[in-house]
């Protein structure tokens, strides 16, 4: 489609990078625009995997989706159906959060249960992998829902509550709740919402890069003792991503841990 955010194609796991099946039928190739840089990668000790690629005939998508009216939606998505249906194994890579040992993944729009259970398999026993959810009509991609933005740290977006938010305060994580976007209405967004002011990067423990304009975020993030690298990226939030969506991790210093235990 645009091969714009590496987010939602790309996962690393540890050493190993997983090129994501993805859902819509306008996204299957999109995995091309990344190879150049994965072969590098692969040369240089990385291990490189690809999800089994989709069919993606009309029988992987519910084609009476209620796609106008929101009550509807919710009404399925409680049941855990979205417009995929569970026909073959699909996902997008930004459907997962990481934190060490424990990956945190949401049915969604593109990604299934058979996809999540695909996942589950491939990346046991090393990582387990939950499956949680959130109050919302309308999910596709985790990452300006409930963004994890360090050790026992996670931002949760307060209108899309997170059904099993338990796991992490019995865990004794801090759950913060980001001020309401600044976005002005007339800002053009074709495929996000104006809550991709949480989509952010963490350079490190204290350092993000956040929207220039979102001065009250920047403010949180402030008295949580992170500094604030402020970047104007408004005109790609119209295509659906922040700097989170618009980027992805692929080296990293430490070693792995486990935040559940
Ligand atoms: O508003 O939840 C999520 C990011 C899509 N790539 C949203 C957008």
């Amino acid at each position: 489609m645009y091969a714009a955010m590496p987010r939602d194609i790309l996962l690393v796991v540890g050493n190993e990078i997983i090129e994501a099946p993805m859902a819509w039928r306008a996204r299957f190739f999109e995995y091309r625009a990344y190879r150049t840089l994965i072969k590098d990668y692969f040369l240089r000790g990385a291990k490189w995997t690809t999800a089994p690629k989709p069919q993606m005939s009309d029988k992987l998508y519910d084609l009476d989706y209620p796609i106008h009216s929101v009550e509807d939606r919710q009404k399925l998505a409680v049941l855990g159906k979205f417009v995929t249906t569970e026909f073959e194994p699909c996902f997008d890579a930004a459907d997962f959060m990481r934190a060490g040992r424990d990956i945190f993944v949401q049915r969604s729009q593109v990604t299934n249960y058979l996809g999540i259970e695909w996942m589950r398999r491939h990346l046991a026993p090393t990582y387990r992998l939950h499956t949680i959810s959130f109050k919302d009509p309308n999910p596709m991609h985790i990452d300006a829902t409930f963004n994890i933005i360090g050790p026992g740290l996670v931002l949760a977006n307060p209108q899309r509550p997170c059904n099993q938010i338990d796991i992490f305060k019995k865990a004794g994580w801090t759950i913060v709740a980001p001020p309401s976007p600044l976005m002005p209405d007339d800002h053009p967004l074709w495929m996000g919402s104006k809550w991709l002011s949480m989509n952010v990067l963490m350079l490190d423990e204290k350092r993000v890069m956040v929207q220039k304009n979102e001065t009250t975020i920047q403010k949180m993030f402030e008295k949580l003792g992170i500094k604030t690298i402020k970047v104007n990226i408004s005109h790609a939030n119209s295509l659906g991503g922040s700097f989170h969506c618009w980027t992805c991790d692929i080296r990293r210093r430490g070693s792995l841990q486990s935040y559940f235990d």
